[in-house]
């Protein structure tokens, strides 16, 4: 019987689940290079830990990299970075004890990240550089006509539209979820990277993820590639607060400050722990490594 032993958080409803102990060992490298012993040997711990049977499609899963790495993935792959699940596995080594208030850096396959706890339980990431790549990128849509959006990087890849035309309701996440899926398959037949899209309505926002679930919180990546975007813009200053929020109404709170041609992004938010277990992979079970497409 293999066991990982897991914590799970939300951040803004989005949940993560951070794998503590019986990960596999990759290896000495860069994140980058233990990203690709994960993916080329162990995608079976994805699968295990953040599909079902264990998980769900909605599941992050991040995997502890001592002393100070941390690869995120979901139900479909990896992520470069992810904003509301640095938040998780900092408020989960809280909940363990391992660090107190301050800064403390991680290190993820697309760069390190300051993150701080504050004493009130919030935290702060000061992300990866972040810019936008194309300004108004202009897609026919099945069903729905020519949508213009940026593609702009902030830990992941995005693909942001304000002028879509939908209704930035948690009782629409249906129809959000298709329209946003067809906006990604037009998306990339011109711009592949992009595996987000993100719709705007204000500050409002709806967010889907690589493997068609839609993100709960307002999305750290995501609101770092707004804050690219807005600053590349002139529509906000450096420093000055931009509050995004999630289609369920959670929020984090982003400010930028220049670097060069790009910005670094900082988004602040708060997650809570919600489990502590023991994930249990028998071998005799058809399903140990989850059920995978
Ligand atoms: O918070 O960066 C984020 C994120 C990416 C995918 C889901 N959440």
């Amino acid at each position: 019987m293999r066991v990982m032993e897991y914590v799970d958080s939300h951040t803004g409803g989005e949940p993560t689940r951070l794998i503590i102990d019986g990960g596999p060992e990759l290896g000495p490298g860069t994140m980058a290079e233990k990203l690709a012993v994960l993916r080329r040997d162990y995608d079976w711990v994805r699968s295990a830990a953040v599909n079902e049977p264990r998980g769900s499609d909605v599941m992050v899963g991040a995997l502890l990299c001592e002393p100070n790495g941390v690869i995120f993935f979901n139900n479909v792959g990896y992520l470069g970075m992810c904003g509301h699940g640095a938040i998780g596995v900092v408020a989960t080594l809280a909940y363990l004890g391992r660090i107190g208030p301050g800064a403390h850096v991680l290190e993820t396959p697309v760069g390190a990240v300051t993150a701080t706890l504050h004493k009130d339980g919030s935290v702060s990431i000061a992300n990866v550089e972040s810019y936008r790549k194309t300004k108004g990128l202009t897609v026919e849509v099945e069903g729905l006509g020519p949508v213009t959006g940026d593609v702009a990087w902030g830990g992941n890849w995005f693909f942001i539209a304000n002028d879509h035309g939908q209704r930035l309701e948690l009782a629409e996440v249906e129809r959000l979820t298709e329209v946003s899926w067809r906006i990604r398959q037009a998306v990339n037949r011109v711009a592949p990277e992009v595996d987000h899209v993100e719709l705007c309505v204000g500050n409002r926002n709806f967010v889907l993820c690589p493997g068609k679930a839609y993100d709960r919180s307002p999305c750290g990546t995501g609101t770092s590639a707004k804050l690219a975007c807005l600053a590349a813009d002139g529509k906000l200053r450096p420093g000055e607060v931009w509050r995004q929020e999630s289609i369920v109404g959670s929020v984090f709170e982003g400010t930028y400050a220049w670097a060069g041609e790009r910005v670094r992004p900082t988004i602040k938010g708060r997650a809570w722990v919600s489990a502590h277990g023991k994930l249990l992979l028998d071998p005799a079970d058809p399903f140990m490594h989850g059920i995978r497409a």
